[in-house]
Order: structure tokens, then C-alpha cells, then sequence
């Protein structure tokens, strides 16, 4: 398909469907402190809400499935070696950027057949229900991992879409789903997999590497692993992301130093490496004090089961350089005390 998009599907601009779902997943506090998720509630779930006009929502998604053998059942968990994890989304460029960008040529491409058309694009950029209405569009299904799931390419999808004026027939959404098989709720290191497609963000690993702010719950740490930034536990767990075709190579194009890197070289960033390496990147999105204490947090996991005394040598100084920073103190402690010959 032109312009990379590997979906396409066309959704009303009405109130998307479970609605009410969204509605309980809020009042259970499933939201943590992602407080903007409550709000624009009406808009979020409503497209013809939150732009005048609309009368059909086209909904796309791009691959960023590794390829390969990392797209066979690869285990992120436990750490087998001293160096930082970030989520396979967020290895390459900001993907908002990309993603939006081709919205606009797909945007101008109809626009020169179809002068009427009016439209706005969005990725992840307002109050809009991303996999609702790509689940509706007939895009995919949602998977027990809360996912969407497209067939033949799974759940590494990145979803955005342009709210139009244009008065198209919705698709059908897709029969079927994940029944029978709970993969992802098992993998989960936290817990957070509700079953029926529902995450309980407060013990996500995805949520707390990334948006929770403050200290992060001693009971959960262990389930961090090596991450630092984002989980792919669920989506590597899913037998639909199994032999699945290599993504876009825009997205997949591995560009943060920050993946593979070793936390011993991590915890010791100045806010300028931080504020250098996470331009034009999502990591950018998890601040510099997040991105330390998620670094020390998965060096403690390390410390816990390793016998490499070279590795835990280079983890001490840093750590212990963090016991004197305010935001990382707890979780640089934490780590040390790891460490099975640390006082
Ligand atoms: C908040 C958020 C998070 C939070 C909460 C996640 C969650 N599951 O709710 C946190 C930080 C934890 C997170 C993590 C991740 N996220 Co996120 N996130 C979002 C965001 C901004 C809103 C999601 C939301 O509304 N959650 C609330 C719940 C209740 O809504 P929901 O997940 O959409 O579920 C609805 C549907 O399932 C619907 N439904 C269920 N069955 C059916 C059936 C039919 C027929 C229909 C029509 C609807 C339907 O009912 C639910 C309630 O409305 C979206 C972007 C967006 N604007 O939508 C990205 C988004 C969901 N995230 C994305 C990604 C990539 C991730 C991660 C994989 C990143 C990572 N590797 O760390 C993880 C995956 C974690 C997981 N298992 O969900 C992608 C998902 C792409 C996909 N294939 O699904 C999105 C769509 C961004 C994008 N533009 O591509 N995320």
C-alpha cells in the first residue's frame, strides 16, 4: 500500500462502541495519575465531538514488527545482562512525527481527487479512542493484552487516523478474537493484564517507566526487569506476533543510544546527555529523573540475580553517587541493597 500504511478502514464519526467500558476503566482509577485521560471524556469518545463536520473517521495503522528472530516468543525478563531495555515503539524516531506526516500526503492525494475534502489528522495528538475506532474500522480485534491485533501482522501496530467530512461507509468490524488463549495475562511481570482487553495502569510496567512520576511501589520493582523505558511483555508473549513480516523501516530503524546501553553508562547521564540522546525521539516523553530512577531500578534487578562481579563493581559507584539525588534516593537504596555482599 502507498505511502506505508499496512490498514486502512473506515469508522463512523458517531460514539465508538464500549464507551461504557472506558467510562468504569476511569472511575476505577485504572487511569493512575494520567490525569488528562479524564479529561475532553465526551470528545475522547465521540469524533464528531471534537471536530465540527466530521462524518467519518479513517483509521490507519503502521507495522513496526522487528522481524526476524526477535519476533519469535523473546523473553525481556529476567536480565541477562547489565544494559538498559526500551520498548520496540520507541527505539527508532518519534513516531507521531512520521505517522502524521504521511497522514498529510494521504490528506493531499485525496484532497487533488476530492476537492471538498476536509479533514484533520491525529496520532495519539487528542482525546481520541485510537483502538476503538480502529477496531471498528475493521482494522483488527482488541486483544486480551488491551491491543489492538491486526491479522497477519499482530499487535506491533501503531495506529492514526483523519477525522473527514466525507460521508464514506463504516467497515465491519472483524469476527473473532483471542479466545482461548491467555498468553499475555500470564507473561504480565506485574499483573496489570485485567483479562478482556483492560490494563490496571497503576501496575503496568509501560506506565510506570514512562508516565508515573515520583516513586515507584517497592513490591513492583522486581517486575521492571531491565526495562527503563515501556514493556513489550504482553505483545511478546501473543502468538499473533510470531513470525510476522518486518515493519516499516522508518519506524524500525534503531536510533536511541539508549537500548542495549549499560546502566552502568545510564546512571551516570548529566540532564545535557539526557536532553541530547531523546531528541526527536518518544523516550523524550519520560523525564530525565524517571529515566534515572527506572535505571536503578532494573540495576537492582540486575544486582539481585547476578554472579558477574565485574558488572556489579561498575553498578556501585553510580548507585551510590544517586543516594544523594532527591527523585532516584529510594530506588538507588533499593538497589544497592540488592547487591547480595552490600552492607
Ligand atoms: C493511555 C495509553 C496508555 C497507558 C494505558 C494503556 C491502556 N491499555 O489503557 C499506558 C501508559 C499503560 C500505555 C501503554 C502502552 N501503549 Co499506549 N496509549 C494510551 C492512549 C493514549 C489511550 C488508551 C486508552 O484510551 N486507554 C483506556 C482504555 C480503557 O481504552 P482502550 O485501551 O482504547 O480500550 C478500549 C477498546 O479496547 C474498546 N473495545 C474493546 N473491545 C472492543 C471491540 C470493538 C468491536 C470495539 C469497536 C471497541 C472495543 O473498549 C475499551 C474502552 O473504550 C493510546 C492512544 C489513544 N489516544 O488512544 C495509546 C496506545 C493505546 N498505546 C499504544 C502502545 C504502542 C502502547 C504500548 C505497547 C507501549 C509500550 N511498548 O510500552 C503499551 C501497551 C500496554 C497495553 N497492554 O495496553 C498504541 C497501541 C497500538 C495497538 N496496536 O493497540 C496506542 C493506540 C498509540 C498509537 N497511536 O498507536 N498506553
Amino acid at each position: 500500500m502507498p505511502l506505508g500504511f499496512a490498514r486502512l478502514g473506515v469508522a463512523s464519526s458517531h460514539p465508538v462502541e464500549h464507551a461504557d467500558v472506558f467510562r468504569e476503566w476511569l472511575a476505577q482509577d485504572y487511569h493512575a495519575q494520567m490525569s488528562y485521560m479524564a479529561r475532553n471524556v465526551k470528545k475522547r469518545l465521540c469524533p464528531a465531538q471534537l471536530v465540527e463536520g466530521a462524518r467519518s473517521v479513517l483509521c490507519l495503522a503502521i507495522s513496526y514488527a522487528p522481524g526476524g528472530e526477535e519476533t519469535g516468543p523473546t523473553p525481556s525478563h529476567p536480565p541477562a545482562d547489565a544494559r538498559a531495555f526500551v520498548a520496540r515503539y520507541a527505539r527508532g524516531r518519534d513516531y507521531h512525527r512520521i505517522l502524521k506526516s504521511r497522514c498529510y500526503a494521504l490528506m493531499d492525494r485525496i484532497r487533488s481527487v476530492e476537492p471538498t475534502f476536509r479533514g484533520r489528522a491525529f496520532v495519539d495528538s487528542a482525546p481520541v479512542a485510537e483502538r476503538s475506532l480502529a477496531a471498528a474500522a475493521g482494522l483488527g480485534w482488541i486483544g486480551r493484552n488491551g491491543c489492538l491485533i491486526a491479522p497477519g501482522l499482530g499487535s506491533y501496530v501503531l495506529l492514526c487516523e483523519i477525522v473527514s467530512n466525507l460521508d464514506l461507509p463504516p467497515d465491519a468490524p472483524l469476527e473473532g478474537g483471542c479466545e482461548g488463549c491467555n498468553a499475555c495475562v500470564r507473561a504480565c511481570p506485574t499483573g496489570a493484564l485485567l483479562g478482556g482487553g483492560l490494563v490496571d495502569a497503576r501496575r503496568c510496567v509501560s506506565y510506570l517507566t514512562i508516565e508515573h512520576r515520583g516513586s515507584i511501589c517497592t513490591d513492583l520493582r522486581r517486575g521492571l526487569g531491565h526495562r527503563v523505558f515501556g514493556c513489550d511483555r504482553c505483545q511478546e508473549a501473543c502468538p499473533h506476533n510470531h513470525c510476522v513480516p518486518a515493519g516499516d523501516p522508518e519506524l524500525t530503524a534503531l536510533r536511541t543510544p539508549l537500548h542495549d546501553l549499560p546502566l552502568a553508562e545510564l546512571l551516570d547521564w548529566t540532564e545535557t546527555d539526557w536532553d541530547q540522546a531523546t531528541r526527536g525521539s518518544p523516550i523524550r516523553r519520560a523525564k530525565y529523573h524517571a529515566l534515572l530512577r527506572n535505571a536503578a531500578v532494573a540495576s537492582g534487578n540486575y544486582l539481585a540475580q547476578t554472579t558477574n562481579t565485574q558488572q556489579t563493581l561498575e553498578l556501585i559507584p553510580p548507585l551510590t553517587r544517586l543516594t544523594d539525588i532527591g527523585p532516584c534516593q529510594a530506588e538507588a537504596r533499593w538497589a544497592l541493597g540488592q547487591a547480595p555482599s552490600h552492607p
